[in-house]
């Protein structure tokens, strides 16, 4: 259960760092930075796709799973990756994209050409209804039906996501048997495992029924696909065939997960995956049209979530715990403070806050130096497909003003996050010597990895401690979570408790000072504090103190 004990940290390759100054990071670009995270003090690597794509949504439609992207570098690159990081006693867990491939793989090409291919069925075909519509009434991910004609059959195929990412038909177990070969290849080049992105959406409801018409316009196909009837038969199928074989980590990226759905994927008898990602954080304040008409929320509505998985999964499965990753804003701008004043102090408890939960957390690339979002004033500049599709989409159907549609593009577009790594104050923030292919973040002159490496307060270095801690106190890893203070709005304050091991965590999410009072219930003789953002110098009383914003504190209560 190595995987309880570490850190991950996102790669997200596009952006990371360019080694032959095409724009574009690569694996080289990895590779000379592999000293860099090992000195953060990362476990285990989770890279995004780094396989043969068209790149329609950056690495997300495969081509050909047993090869590398040309733009990120060969084979070899790959296989001196997993040495140089395995050195470093880093471990390498892939992003594993088989709810569908590209319609560029050959599977799908094939299946195209002849209704007689064997691969036909490795995909999801329907005949049109009577009138000539779509199979379903549901909409795409990125905009659209989700289903596409093909004249040469007279049929539709089905796909969740952009239409050059048609869905692989998991009841096929021709089909399956070729994941499981694919995945054994990468495991035997010594990978440690995967993270499987919609894995919980391989399993479609067989009588493809209509959904609830959204403002889109379009049906809501979730209830029909997102953890469906075979799904956990197949992961228990993968795990058979493939995962116990090895000694891998994994991770469940689903959308529209609960807690008792949670328990199956991760239940320690269960025999599926480790872990899951749920999206019920990064949902906080999704309106009419989801992300792209964001609210307000509240700190009660986000420890109640927090909360209510960890005392779910207790004893029961594993929580993983991120605040951002490549589909997310950058974490501060979306959970602390980006302005000047509060930019490094909320990063900083935000972490405290994160790493001090229990689960496996996980580290966006950029976070560990707290990148902020990118404010582009044209969509000329963004590059996501998700956003350009939204953007066009909603504004001609009249749903959003283009300034309405910016302004949520700049709290919630998924290339806030994608804009390259900051490394130094160089032009183009280090990234790359040549043109990057999305514009990097004006505010890298400040932000950058060379500066935060030269300040001993940086955020990095609260993060390196952070991870250090972990190694350090069994009750950090193991401690049983209790929330404190459920109807506090500014405060969010919990302990870890582990054999005589405990912890108290409270971190102030606000921009005003804010009164800790120690509930009765929580006895002890003393205290020590374990981390905190300020140096106060000053003697506190726990059983009534102010907080100042965004202060986070954890003291070792005995
Ligand atoms: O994301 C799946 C997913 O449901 C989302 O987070 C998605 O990005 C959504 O549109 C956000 O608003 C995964 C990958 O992480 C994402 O990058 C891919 O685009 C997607 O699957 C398709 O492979
Ligand atoms: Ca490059």
């Amino acid at each position: 259960m190595w995987w309880k004990e570490s850190v991950v940290y996102q790669v997200y390759p596009r952006s990371f760092n360019d080694s032959n100054n095409d724009g574009i990071g690569d694996i080289k670009g990895i590779i000379e930075k592999l000293d860099y995270l090992a000195f953060l003090g990362i476990d285990v690597i989770w890279l995004s796709p780094v396989y043969q794509s068209p790149n329609d949504d950056n690495g997300y439609d495969i081509s050909d799973y047993q090869a590398i992207m040309d733009e990120f570098g060969t084979m070899e690159d790959f296989d001196q990756l997993i040495a140089e990081a395995n050195t470093r006693e880093i471990n390498i867990m892939m992003d594993l994209v088989v709810n569908h491939t590209s319609d560029e793989h050959h599977w799908f090409i094939e299946a195209k050409n002849n209704r007689n291919s064997p691969y036909r069925d490795y995909y999801i075909w329907k005949d049109p209804l009577p009138d000539g519509s779509a199979p379903t009434n549901w909409g795409a991910a990125f905009g659209g039906s989700t289903w596409e004609y093909d004249e040469k059959s007279g049929q539709y195929y089905l796909h969740l996501f952009s239409k050059k990412q048609p869905d692989l038909n998991w009841e096929n177990p021709a089909l399956r048997n070729d994941i499981y070969q694919m995945m054994l290849y990468w495991l035997d080049k010594g990978v440690a495992g995967f993270r499987m992105d919609v894995i919980n959406m391989i399993s479609k409801d067989p009588s493809y029924p209509d959904g609830v018409e959204q403002a889109t316009g379009y049906g809501d196909g979730g209830p029909y696909y997102f953890n469906g009837p075979r799904v956990h038969e197949y992961l228990q199928e993968m795990n058979q065939k493939v995962l116990r074989k090895y000694n891998t980590i994994t991770v469940g990226e689903m959308p529209a997960v609960n807690v008792e759905e949670a328990k199956l994927y991760t239940g320690k008898e269960r025999n599926e995956l480790n872990m899951v990602f749920h999206f019920d954080h990064v949902s906080l304040g999704d309106g009419k049209l989801g992300k792209w008409t964001p609210q307000e929320w509240k700190l009660t509505e986000l420890k109640a979530i927090f909360s209510r998985w960890q005392e779910g999964l207790e004893n029961e499965g594993w929580n993983s715990l991120y605040w951002s990753n490549h589909d997310q804003p950058r974490a501060i701008s979306r959970f602390g403070n980006p302005s000047r004043q509060y930019r490094e102090r909320s990063g900083k408890m935000l972490a405290t806050c994160l790493h001090m939960l229990k689960g496996t957390p996980y580290i966006y690339q950029g976070e560990e130096i707290g990148m902020t979002n990118v404010q582009f004033d044209s969509i000329d500049n963004y590059r996501d497909l998700e956003t350009i599709h939204a953007y066009h989409d909603y504004t001609t159907n009249g749903l959003l003003t283009k300034e309405e549609m910016l302004e949520a593009i700049h709290k919630r577009s998924r290339d806030n996050a994608r804009t390259p790594m900051h490394w130094s104050d160089e032009p183009e923030a280090g990234f790359t010597n040549g043109v990057p292919w999305i514009p990097v973040n004006p505010n890298y002159k400040t932000i950058n990895v060379r500066r935060a490496l030269a300040d001993k307060e940086s955020i990095f270095y609260y993060y390196q401690r952070l991870i250090n801690l972990r190694k350090k106190y069994s009750v950090i890893v193991h401690g049983k979570y209790q929330l404190l203070l459920p109807d506090d709005e500014q405060l969010y304050a919990y302990t870890r408790t582990w054999n005589d091991e405990r912890l108290l965590v409270i971190c102030n999410f606000s921009d005003q000072t804010a009164m800790f009072q120690l509930p009765d219930t929580i006895k002890h003789q003393t205290e020590k504090i374990l981390i905190a953002n300020m140096d106060l110098d000053i003697e506190r009383d726990l059983k009534a103190f102010t907080l100042q914003p965004y202060e986070a504190v954890v003291y070792i209560l005995n």
